[in-house]
Order: C-alpha cells, then sequence, then structure tokens
C-alpha cells in the first residue's frame, strides 16, 4: 500500500477508504434523514413491495434514505476544480467504471501490475465514494478529505446535480439496457433479502418508479449533458464496454486528460487495466468475496459481480413484457438520437464490437 501519511500531501485519486480512516472522529452527526424529515414528509410515496418505500423528489423515485442523502449534496457538496465525477443509473456498470477509471487515472502511483495495487485489496465502492449516500450516512464532510483530483460517484439524475458540480467537474456516465438494468437490480435487492417480486418491479418501471427511475430520465439527462458538451461529459455504454473494454480504457484515459503514451501501449497498460477490472478478476478477489456495502440496505460485496453478460433479461421477461417494455423506452428516447436498438437484438450473445456503432 502507498505510504499515506496525511492526505494533504497525497496526489489523488487515492483509494477513499485509505483516506478516511485517519478521520474518523467518532462524532457523532444529526441523520440527514431527520434533517430533511420536513421535505420527506411532504412527498409523494409508493410502496415497493412489503420492504421499500419510494418517495418521489423532484421528479425522481427513490428510498427517503436517498432522498435526505442527495438534498445534503445539493445543499453542501463543495465541488473542487479537476474532480472527475463517475454517473450512472443502478446496475449499469458502476462498479466496473469506478475500477477501471481509478486504474486509469492513477496508474502512475498505482501500476496495474503492483501486486499490492488498491484494485486487489479494496472492493471498488471502497475506493470511490458514492456522495449522497456518503451524505445520507452522515458523513458527507470525508470526502473533503480526499486530495484532488478525486474521483466520486453519483446515481443522481442530471438535473438533480448542485450546478457547481455539473458546471466545473468532468463526467463520466454509464448507462445500460434498460431491461438488463431491471434484471440486476432484481437479483441485488434479492441477494439483500428484500422482497420484490419481479412482475412487481418490472410494473413499477413500465410507470417510471421503479427505484432511481425514470429510467429514462436518468439516461436523456445525461445524454443531453454529452451532446451539448462533450469535452465534460463522456457518455458510455456498458455493451460498448464489453464489446471492447481495452478501446473503454484508451477513451477513459483520452477524456480524463491521462492519454495512454506510445510507451503505455508498449508495456500493455491499456490492456492490463482491461484484465485487472475483468469481472471474473475482480470476483476472484478475497476483497470482493467478504465484506458489506451499504448502510441503508446491506449488500454483500460479491453481489456487486452477477453475471456480466448482456440479454439476460431473456431468462425473466416473457417476449409480450419485454415488448411492452421497449415500446416505453422507444416512445420516450424518441427525437433523442438514443436508442438501445441494435443492443437488443444481443441478448445472451457474446457482444461483437463491429455490430455496436456508438449510441444507437
Ligand atoms: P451498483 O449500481 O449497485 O453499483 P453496478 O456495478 O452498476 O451496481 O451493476 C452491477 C452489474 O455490473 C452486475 O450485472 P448483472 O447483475 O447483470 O450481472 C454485475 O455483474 C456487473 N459487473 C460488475 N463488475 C463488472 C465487470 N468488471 N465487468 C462487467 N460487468 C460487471
Amino acid at each position: 500500500m502507498a505510504a499515506l501519511g496525511t492526505s494533504s500531501c497525497l496526489v489523488g485519486p487515492v483509494p477513499f477508504k485509505d483516506v478516511t480512516k485517519d478521520h474518523e472522529d467518532g462524532q457523532t452527526v444529526v441523520s440527514p434523514t431527520a434533517e430533511h424529515a420536513d421535505i420527506l414528509s411532504t412527498l409523494p410515496s409508493i410502496a415497493a413491495g412489503p420492504d421499500l418505500q419510494l418517495r418521489q423528489y423532484q421528479g425522481v423515485w427513490l428510498s427517503a434514505y436517498m432522498v435526505a442523502g442527495m438534498i445534503s449534496v445539493q445543499r453542501r457538496f463543495m465541488s473542487r476544480p479537476g474532480d472527475v465525477i463517475l454517473a450512472s443509473p443502478p446496475k449499469c456498470g458502476t462498479t466496473w467504471l469506478k475500477a477501471l477509471a481509478f486504474a486509469t487515472m492513477a496508474r502512475t502511483t498505482y501500476p496495474p501490475s503492483d501486486a499490492d495495487h488498491p484494485l486487489r485489496r479494496l472492493n471498488p465502492h471502497e475506493r470511490v465514494p458514492f456522495m449522497e449516500n456518503q451524505f445520507s450516512a452522515g458523513q458527507g464532510a470525508k470526502l473533503e478529505a480526499l486530495p484532488s483530483p478525486r474521483l466520486l460517484h453519483t446515481h443522481m439524475h442530471y438535473s438533480m446535480l448542485p450546478p457547481s458540480l455539473a458546471g466545473c467537474c468532468k463526467m463520466v456516465y454509464v448507462c445500460r439496457e434498460p431491461k438488463d438494468m431491471l434484471v440486476s437490480m432484481w437479483h441485488f435487492f434479492k441477494s439483500a433479502g428484500l422482497n420484490l417480486p419481479f412482475p412487481d418491479l418490472f410494473e413499477l418501471a413500465c410507470h417510471g418508479q421503479n427505484p432511481y427511475g425514470p429510467i429514462w430520465d436518468h439516461v436523456l439527462g445525461y445524454w443531453a449533458a454529452s451532446t451539448a458538451r462533450p469535452e465534460r461529459v463522456m457518455f458510455l455504454r456498458y455493451e460498448e464496454m464489453l464489446a471492447d473494454p481495452v478501446s473503454t480504457v484508451r477513451q477513459l484515459g483520452r477524456f480524463l486528460g491521462v492519454p495512454f503514451t506510445a510507451a503505455d501501449e508498449a508495456a500493455g497498460s491499456p490492456v492490463d487495466i482491461a484484465e485487472m477490472c475483468s469481472i471474473d478478476a475482480l470476483r476472484s478477489l478475497d476483497a470482493n468475496k467478504t465484506g458489506i456495502n451499504g448502510s441503508f440496505i446491506k449488500f454483500g460485496h460479491q453481489a456487486f459481480f452477477r453475471k456480466g453478460v448482456v440479454g439476460d433479461w431473456v431468462n425473466h421477461m416473457t417476449p409480450e413484457m419485454a415488448r411492452r417494455f421497449d415500446a416505453i423506452v422507444d416512445d420516450k428516447l424518441r427525437g433523442s438520437g438514443l436508442a438501445f436498438t441494435l443492443v437488443r437484438a444481443l441478448a445472451c450473445q457474446e457482444p461483437d464490437a463491429s455490430s455496436l456503432p456508438a449510441c444507437v
């Protein structure tokens, strides 16, 4: 592990867990759910199964716990020049993107060949903090402890971001074919013991009421931002990443201002990073086989590494369900220039990079 001393002399990104453990102060903080109880009590609410109540905040369906964290992000998060924000709807490749972006940005301090690379000893979520979750847990101030450039993550819709963040940070967004996202979400909740039958989750999603939904609003917000300001917002798709992870690593390097040099290429650096971050490599690590993530709902680290394929929805939806959901999504995306049409054809096939033109 790199020597950590005081965080002020570090150059980021550094693993969040390495820094914050020096800043544990045992202080009791007011829970954001209590702090924002007046707002929470006024929000429309629905039950997503017996175990999960969702509130509608700024048009988005969320647990009260997450709403509280997002309000705190909106009011308190101080962005800094150089911050890099990874953004995504849930279950669309966040964990993988965290691993790839960290390994790419920090490769001078932590070469992929390093046996003690943070990726080999920490779960990706312990390296790159989930902002609203930190705030929900009353620990938003810990983000201040991270040296610049900070690498942070959010599931917030683009429209919810504090203006300072949307205005000055580089953002990398990843989305995924929505049916696969839903299936992944269902398995994830199930792994934590939540009772949410798949048909119920599906029905909620058709009405835009799944957790973090409507999914189309999430995707369209970042899509519009990336087309308006491509130098600020990079738009990735999980299926494209799967088809060619090495190209994704190179793209990330260019976008984040740390392009791979000819010497890096000769040394195999992009290939090494892609291999180190592959689902098989990550899921085989002790750090990802054991441990718990999450404060409100607790998820085992292993639950973040399930199948990692395109088209698993065919094992959970009837053709009629798929047609209905596709039609809803197509209708919402119409005219935006973004579609999931080609990705759908890849159901349960190994994706082929040549068959996936960008964002069609
Ligand atoms: P999060 O939003 O809770 O952080 P996220 O990481 O976005 O979850 O999504 C998890 C999905 O990414 C899982 O998909 P599945 O359920 O369809 O299998 C998980 O398997 C997949 N995943 C995790 N790591 C990788 C990886 N290195 N390569 C490819 N897919 C991955």
